[in-house]
């Protein structure tokens, strides 16, 4: 047997030792944008996030609920595959059917319409103002109508600095549904948004107004112009039925496919891939994994995987280590792929962005997996904490709960997951069905665990996640240190309040 020389080792293992950061460091400075596909050198990516946070493709996790929310916050749902094509195919439509624009208050409006319809009516009627509704269909609850008083901010010079632009807020008048007068930054706080568009006199959309804390980055805001875009989805497919499922979801309009499964370095995944490559060229985008390891990386990278995703045996649920015995820690995992990944980036010029997959128990984990290298962060216990998944909230002991369950678990039964090429069932279970703590709003939260990555970011001295992954400085942490670096020799009050988020 090789036996390996160190010991593999999770996230909560290390700590990140902070930077010199200069007066620039300030949490709305930092950029969370990320390569999602593979690219080559002096190329961007073709997909893109602006968060680095994809929801898992599991049946507790991503349905189309939540990834309209997860891509209304920037970041990607992997919509799950343990359930028919056809099904899978319907809320890969449904999110693409979804329309991210804002519409009018003019009663001509028809709910199917587009923004370019909507923009085109208001130039010819001359329309001054844009109501914005929570969902942007013209049926959707009216959260305020954005005009400006005389039309001053139309002659706003477009290279104006956010932190400028926020101080003449008052010159902004908003009518809510209660059609009391508000300003921009009233609503904005009121109903928890990240922006407001604002119009010129015909009716154009002319600058988006951010709030205080979001991140003015001018790819930001471009991107945000664009906003009446459809939103962004990915879906899971498998090594067994994919020559009918690829077809299926290319055809609902998902944007990125992912091999889902338990171990990815087989020459079941090296067959998807080529059906893809054969069917659609380079046009269909699809990732592959899960590996731990150098050798596994360079097989899915060399079989043409649009990004590989790292992780066996550290999700929340997962208990392969304990059933079968294989796996390894995280962030050794991830440590040794990344390293994979830029060495394979050297000799061939093309970048294949990373996705570590599971384990992420704190936010500042999220933090860590980007200074190791990852591009991206996929997280199932997470997402499955919101209003936004799709499970039951349930009241366990007098506190509300939700119910996550593993695709190994006999509830999921995605034996496609686990599949070794025998039978078509799951032999034995691999997961666990279980619940997690209720935490509220997917948007509350992302915004929470993202205001921490953004804060720590700053204290390394760095304001991109390229930067981070260059220059963080990471240290392995002794047991004891580990018990100091929470609260301890103290008697609590509230035993509520503790370094731990959830
Ligand atoms: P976590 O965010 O809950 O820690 O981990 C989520 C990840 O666990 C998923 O993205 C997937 O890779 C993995 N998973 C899903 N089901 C199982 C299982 O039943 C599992 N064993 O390991």
């Amino acid at each position: 047997a090789y036996y390996f020389d160190e010991p593999s080792h999770t996230f909560g293992e290390y700590l990140l030792v902070p930077g010199y950061s200069s007066t620039d460091c300030v949490p709305t400075n930092v950029n969370l944008q990320t390569p999602l596909v593979k690219f080559k050198k002096g190329e961007q990516s073709p997909i893109r996030l602006n968060i680095p946070l994809v929801s898992a493709i599991m049946q507790a996790v991503s349905d189309d609920k939540m990834a309209i929310a997860l891509a209304r916050e920037g970041g990607l749902s992997f919509i799950y595959g343990s359930q028919s094509i056809a099904d899978e195919a319907a809320m890969v439509a449904r999110v693409k059917s979804y329309k991210a624009g804002f519409v009018t208050s003019d009663s001509n409006i028809k709910p199917d319409q587009t923004l370019e319809d909507v923009l085109a009516l208001t130039q010819r009627t001359g329309h001054s103002t844009i109501a914005v509704t929570e969902d942007g269909s013209a049926n959707g609850k009216l959260l305020g109508i954005v005009t400006s008083r005389d039309y001053r901010v139309s002659r706003m010079p477009l290279d104006l600095k956010v932190s400028e632009f926020m101080t003449k807020f008052e010159d902004l008048i908003c009518a809510d549904e209660t059609t009391s007068l508000k300003t921009a930054n009233d609503i904005i706080w009121e109903h928890k948004l990240n922006s407001l568009p604002l119009v010129d006199k015909q009716g154009h959309l002319k600058y988006m107004v951010f709030r205080k804390d979001y991140a003015s980055h001018k790819e930001n805001e471009n991107e945000l112009l664009d906003s009446h875009k459809r939103y962004m989805v990915g879906a899971g497919i498998n090594t067994r039925d994919f020559a009918e499922r690829v077809p299926a979801l290319v055809e609902a309009g998902a944007d990125v496919l992912c091999i889902d499964s338990s171990e990815g370095f087989t020459e079941w995944q090296k067959i998807t891939i080529d059906f893809i490559r054969q069917k659609y060229g380079d046009t269909v985008k699809v990732g592959a994994g899960n590996v731990v390891d150098k050798e596994g990386f360079l097989f899915l990278a060399k079989a043409g995987a649009d990004f590989v995703k790292v992780g066996i045996g550290g999700g929340s649920i997962c208990i392969t280590r304990e059933q079968k015995g294989i796996g390894r820690g995280q962030a050794t995992a991830l440590i040794e792929v990344v390293k994979a990944r830029d060495e394979y980036f050297e000799e061939t010029g093309v970048y294949v962005p990373v996705c570590s997959d599971g384990g992420i128990v704190y936010d500042y984990h999220m933090t860590l997996a980007l200074a190791m290298g990852a591009d991206f962060i996929m997280l199932g216990r997470y997402f499955s904490r919101f209003d936004e998944s799709p499970t039951n909230r349930v009241m366990v002991n007098g506190t509300y709960m939700k119910e996550y369950w593993g695709e190994g678990s006999n509830r999921a039964r995605n034996w496609q997951r686990y599949d070794m090429g025998g039978d078509k069932k799951l032999s034995f279970e691999e997961g666990v069905d279980s619940y997690v703590p209720y935490a509220g709003s997917l948007k509350d939260n992302v915004t929470l665990s993202l205001n921490k990555v953004r804060s720590t970011m700053c204290n390394c001295g760095v304001l991109s996640i390229p930067e981070l992954q260059r220059n963080a400085r990471i240290t392995l942490v002794s047991a004891t240190s580990i018990v100091e670096g929470g609260s301890h020799d103290v008697v609590l009050k509230d035993s509520n309040i503790s370094g731990y988020s959830y």
